[in-house]
Formats: structure tokens, C-alpha cells, sequence
């Protein structure tokens, strides 16, 4: 099995604020200690959204100038694979900019980006409605913009039919082999967080794409264990869940890293450095 690549999901994205937990970094200084907390504690990839510094809410607007800051910020501190939203950051911003906005986000340092690979109905309430829009014009032009910019996507799979669309964009070359592969279980309006679930998409991808898991709340370390167990990766953080264990808000990103750390441990995984996980997933260091 290859090391484990533990994805630290550190700001709250879109759904997380100061409202919900007063542990939600956002501040930029704020969010730069956080990942070096993650980073000290084993994750090798942070994937991060522009927040409002004062109340944690996403930041409205065009968040790439507050985005290419925090790179910078957290490139001077330590080494680590930065994965940008572009699910985010549609806050304030009319849908007829946010092409232009995601292409110019494609260069601001960043190693990877997420690609959502489809429509779906919000899981939570949101700002810019019930329906989280990605269609297929968009997600290939997305993927194209970060393609041509050096970075990788991360396809981001809420429901079985996405993989399909996944093997399309593979198929004509849009999207290149081998494909990272987020599998991003929120319930309701999505896949289920089960076993069963994530094996179904598993034999759906070819054997050599790699893949990493999230589950929303109180299954995000329980599906983080499956995941692991079954040769993936995990991605863990406030964005998909608050809690270290029931009841008990986690005072910090890094805890819940260290819990899926601790348990890569019992079960002999060891834990990718940055370096390794760039490796595994055929990335270029970025240069200083
Ligand atoms: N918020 C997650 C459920 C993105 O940022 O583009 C999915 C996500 C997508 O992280
Ligand atoms: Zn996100």
C-alpha cells in the first residue's frame, strides 16, 4: 500500500463560520498557523477557501487577492501542497465572472485545485442558493484552465454519475492520467457515507488513479478508517466536520489530523511527507 496523503480541509469552506465554531481560523494569520499546526501534525495537502477574516463566513467577492496571500503567507512558513476551492468563492460574484475568476485563480502558486464534476443540490443552505451548479461546459473549461497552468485537479465526486463524467473528460484527454479522485460523501443530496459506497465507486475507477476520501460530520473519521484501510486517502478538517468526538468541538484542524494519524498508525500506514505525497500524485514543487 502507498503512504497515506492526509488533506487537511482547514477554513470552514463555505459552511463553516465563527457562528458555528469559534475555532474556525480566519484570519490570514489565523490560517497560516493552522496549516502549520496540520502539517506538524501529518497532513501533506491543505486545501483552502477565502474567508471573511472577522466572522469566518466566506469571503464575498473575488477571493483570489485574499487567496494568493495566504499562499505566499504559508510558503514562507513550510512546505506543504496547497489545493485552492473553486467550488468556493462564488459569494458576491455574478456566475457570468466566475470563469474568468477561476482562471485567474489557476496561477496564483497553488498546486492543485478541486474540480467539482457536477450539479447538485446543496446539502446545506448556502448564499448563492439551493443548487451548487457545475455543468459539463464548465468543468471542462476549468479543467482545461488548470491544465494549461501546471495544476492538478482534484476531481470532486458527490454522486456515482460524476464518476462517469470523470472517465469522459479522461477518455478525450481533457482531464490527464492518472486522475486524483475526491470522493466526497455529504449524505442527503449525495452519496451516503458507507463501506458499501465507497467500494460501488471504487470499482468504477481505473486501478491506477489515486483517491482520498471525506465524509461530512460524524462520519469523517469513521470513513477516513475505511478509506485508509482500503489503500486510499483521507482528507479530514473543518470544512466537513467540527467535532473531535461526539459532543467535543475540535479546538484546532490539527486535532482531527493527529486523530486519522493515530489511527494510519495502528493500522501500520505510514504518512506521506509533502515530498512523498508530490511524488505520489506527480506534482511539480513549486518554485519559491
Ligand atoms: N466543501 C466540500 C464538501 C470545493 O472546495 O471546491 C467540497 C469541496 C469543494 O471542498
Ligand atoms: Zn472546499
Amino acid at each position: 500500500m502507498d503512504k497515506l496523503i492526509i488533506t487537511a480541509a482547514v477554513t470552514g469552506g463555505e459552511y463553516v463560520s465563527k457562528a458555528v465554531t469559534p475555532y474556525v481560523p480566519s484570519t490570514v494569520e489565523e490560517i497560516v498557523e493552522e496549516v502549520v499546526r496540520c502539517v506538524e501534525a501529518g497532513a501533506s495537502i491543505v486545501h483552502l477557501h477565502a474567508k471573511d477574516p472577522r466572522t469566518g463566513e466566506p469571503h464575498r467577492g473575488d477571493p483570489n487577492p485574499i487567496l494568493k496571500e495566504y499562499i505566499e503567507r504559508i510558503r514562507e512558513r513550510v512546505d506543504v501542497i496547497i489545493n485552492v476551492t473553486t467550488g468556493g468563492g462564488r459569494v458576491g460574484v455574478p456566475p457570468e465572472r466566475w470563469d474568468e475568476l477561476v482562471r485567474e485563480r489557476c496561477r496564483l502558486g497553488q498546486e492543485m485545485m478541486s474540480l467539482n464534476m457536477g450539479t447538485i443540490n446543496r446539502w446545506a443552505e448556502h448564499a448563492t442558493g439551493p443548487i451548487f451548479l457545475n455543468t459539463v461546459e464548465m468543468i471542462e473549461r476549468w479543467c482545461s484552465y488548470m491544465v494549461e497552468a501546471g495544476v492538478k485537479p482534484e476531481h470532486e465526486i458527490y454522486d456515482t454519475g460524476m464518476i462517469n463524467v470523470c472517465r469522459d473528460l479522461a477518455g478525450r484527454g481533457i482531464a490527464p492520467e492518472p486522475l486524483h479522485i475526491q470522493f466526497v460523501m455529504v449524505g442527503r443530496t449525495g452519496m451516503l457515507p458507507t463501506p458499501k459506497t465507497l467500494l460501488y465507486c471504487l470499482d468504477q475507477i481505473p486501478r491506477d488513479w489515486t483517491w482520498s476520501v471525506c465524509a461530512l460530520g460524524r462520519h469523517e473519521i469513521p470513513m477516513a478508517a475505511v478509506g485508509m484501510t482500503l489503500g486510499g486517502h483521507v482528507r479530514v478538517g473543518f470544512e466537513d466536520n467540527i467535532y473531535l468526538r461526539r459532543g467535543v468541538l475540535a479546538k484546532s484542524n490539527a486535532e482531527l489530523v493527529e486523530k486519522v494519524a493515530g489511527i494510519a498508525e495502528i493500522l501500520d500506514r505510514p504518512i506521506a511527507t509533502p515530498e512523498e505525497a508530490r511524488e505520489m500524485l506527480g506534482l511539480r514543487k513549486p518554485s519559491r
